[in-house]
């Protein structure tokens, strides 16, 4: 859980990572449908989709060509710290996946697992910043049940060990549940290691 505070701080660094790079929608492999959210990234490595080349870890913006910025110190610190206090010392910030829920275009995120990285043992850090995300928390595959939860701002959860590879969905979010973002909407980071240490 972040202060307001620190919820604050996050926010004014998203806002310049956007400002370097903004956000963009991304479109499904193979048929090409967009996503119903948009995103960024920071760090070494940005997460990104596209209709030709699929989910892949890629150094630089696919629409600017530009590197991704650099990562926050308080996005690694605080991810760092997050995975040390369940075991993984070992955890490299060297990604951050900048998601954007917008309450007007009922943005949502479909059933997936995060299996784009190399290293599929380290913990994934994610934290929610602004209007409450209705998450559904799913099991190892798409067939089993789905258990909602809400994802409140200044929500810090870590994803390790058994739970790291299980299904996942954001349904949608709740408008008008936070005032941290004055234009209302959902951010969610997850700050990640994509590589596998040599
Ligand atoms: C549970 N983001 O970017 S973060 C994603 O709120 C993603 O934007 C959601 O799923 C969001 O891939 C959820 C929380 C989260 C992240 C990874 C997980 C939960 C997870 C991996 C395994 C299980
Ligand atoms: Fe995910």
């Amino acid at each position: 859980m972040l202060s307001v505070g620190e919820q604050r701080r996050f926010v004014e660094e998203v806002r310049r990572v956007v400002q370097a790079s903004p956000f963009y929608r991304p479109v499904f492999p193979r048929y090409g449908s967009p996503f119903k959210l948009v995103m960024t990234n920071c760090g070494a490595f940005g997460w990104v989709s596209s209709k030709e080349r699929g989910m892949e870890y890629v150094e630089r913006h696919p629409v600017s060509g530009e590197p991704w910025p650099a990562m926050p110190d308080c996005f690694r610190e605080l991810a760092v710290a997050a995975a040390a206090r369940v075991g993984h010392q070992d955890f490299r910030a060297e990604s951050c996946l900048i998601n954007f829920y917008d309450g007007q275009n009922r943005s949502s995120l479909g059933l997936h697992r995060d299996d784009t990285e190399e290293d599929l043992t380290a913990p994934i850090i994610s934290v929610s910043l602004g209007d409450i995300g209705v998450f559904g928390l799913g099991g190892a595959s798409k067939a089993e049940p789905v258990e909602d939860h809400l994802l409140e701002t200044g929500d810090v959860v870590v994803m390790a060990r058994r739970a790291r590879l299980l299904q996942h969905e954001v349904k949608g979010i709740i408008p008008g549940s936070s005032d941290l973002l004055r234009q209302g909407g959902r951010i969610n980071l997850t700050i990640r290691t994509v590589t596998k240490k040599t």
